[in-house]
């Protein structure tokens, strides 16, 4: 459905067949409803609401309810996976899944990822060590992980980063000459594959996410699969207290469990995933073609995989190439009602409270696509039009370059995310 846009200004300013008159500018914005970077996916209602009604006449809303067992058996047929276990959120999912892996003293985190991975390794008391990610794929760098690691050093949480798998045969040879657990943050990575092996197996344990903001969501929730039995029990216990029967536990635990409302919409999100994806595929492709020939600009990853989930659309801004850098290309998108997204800026490692304690960590790679990067609206909230529109924001933005930036230098506007 094409959602209410308001006409550009009678009277364009600048010359060109497509010249309008940017919002930023004075001119009236593109979009009258903002357009957001990870809109959920709805699915079918009316299935929705069938499975919150089995639960509730079934008057059994959460531990180890019929909607989460059934998510469970569709995440382990989706994965290959011998187990998933759903849990409230990735976030917690890290946690248990770090803890049932018997981490301790130093994790390597990959700098460029979402500050979750991060905080979940602290939250649990372990200490984690950024290290850069390859400039290309964005995903850890197995080798710059290796010079990182110390005495104290457990374990290895690699970042599916937005569906693109870690070079995980690399990383995890390199583990195993340690004598390090791998972990896997797979938040972005449902349903990815990497040489025909789903996303799900690698590592002793792969986290997943199914928040709102991700294309099959849970409104709030996650998942941990893995191949290794032990473990599994582990996580098993450790999202339900500790507990090991009805009255005993045998260690200290935490509350990780998936509640039905949760597993009721998974359900019927994985019911769209086919039809979610192949949206998501098709804008990507389309905004490919919209976005060619832009100076500067480059779309990430590739929308013909269909290895990917698509679920972000990314695109790297080169300000040498764009004349305009990253920032000022968000302030642009803002002031259209285009609410694109600077993940993962600036980086952990730039984040509290990891940069007081590490200030003069570096890491190159991570700095400058943290500076570069900007997630675009996609999903099943766009249609055809909006992306094509919102392409073509991004064109005139660089074909304007010039009055974008005197403007923003003349009114300090430079940040539209702070
Ligand atoms: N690891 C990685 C690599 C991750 O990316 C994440 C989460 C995690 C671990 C942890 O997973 P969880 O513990 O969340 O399961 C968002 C999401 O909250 C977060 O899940 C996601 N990654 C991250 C990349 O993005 P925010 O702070 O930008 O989210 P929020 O709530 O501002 O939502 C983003 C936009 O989406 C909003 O501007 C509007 C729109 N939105 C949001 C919600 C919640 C909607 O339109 N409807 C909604 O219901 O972090």
């Amino acid at each position: 459905m094409a959602r209410p846009t308001v006409t550009p200004a009678d009277a364009p300013t600048f010359a060109g067949p497509r010249a309008r008159q940017l919002a930023l500018l004075g001119g009236r914005p593109r979009f009258a409803e903002p357009l957001h970077v990870g809109r959920p996916n709805i699915g079918d209602r009316s299935a929705l609401y069938a499975r919150l009604d089995t639960a509730l006449d079934a008057r059994w809303l959460t531990n180890g309810g019929p909607l989460v067992t059934e998510l469970e058996d569709r995440l382990r047929s989706l994965t290959g996976a011998r187990h998933a276990l759903a849990v409230t959120n990735a976030t917690v999912g890290l946690e248990i899944a770090a803890r049932a892996a018997g981490l301790t003293g130093e994790v390597i985190v990959p700098a460029f990822t979402f500050v979750a991975t991060a905080h979940a390794m602290r939250w649990i008391g372990l200490e984690p060590v950024f290290c850069d990610v390859d400039p290309v794929t964005l995903t850890i760098d197995p080798d710059d992980a290796e010079r990182r690691i110390t005495p104290r050093t457990s374990g290895i949480v690699g970042v599916h980063v937005w569906g693109q798998p870690c070079a995980t045969v690399a990383l995890e040879s390199m583990a195993a000459r340690h004598g390090l657990t791998v972990l896997y943050d797979a938040a972005h990575a449902l349903a990815c594959s990497v040489d025909g092996r789903p996303v799900g197996t690698a590592g002793a344990a792969e986290v997943f996410s199914f928040h709102a903001t991700k294309f099959v969501n849970a409104f709030e929730g996650g998942a941990i699969s893995t191949d290794d039995d032990d473990l599994a029990a582990r996580v098993q216990r450790l999202r339900n207290f500790g507990f090991v029967g009805y009255d005993q536990t045998a260690e200290v635990g935490t509350n990780g469990k998936m509640h039905e409302a949760s597993a009721a919409m998974a359900l019927t999100s994985l019911d769209a995933m086919p039809e979610i994806v192949a949206t998501n595929l098709a804008h990507a492709r389309r905004y490919r073609a919209a976005l060619a020939g832009i100076p500067g600009i480059t779309l990430l990853g590739s929308p013909d995989a269909p290895t990917n989930n698509g679920q972000y659309v990314v695109i790297r801004v080169e300000e040498h190439a764009a004349g305009i850098d990253r920032d000022a290309l968000q302030a642009v998108l803002a002031a259209e009602n285009v609410l694109a997204r600077r993940y993962f800026h600036p980086g952990c490692h730039r984040l509290e409270p990891y940069r007081t304690e590490r200030p003069d960590l570096l890491l190159p790679v991570t700095e400058l696509a943290s500076r570069e990067v900007l997630s675009l609206p996609t999903g099943t909230a766009l249609d055809a039009d909006d992306v094509d529109a919102v392409a073509e924001l991004v064109r005139t933005a660089v074909e304007q370059a010039g009055l974008v930036r005197a403007h923003l230098d003349a009114t300090g506007r430079r940040d539209a995310d702070a």
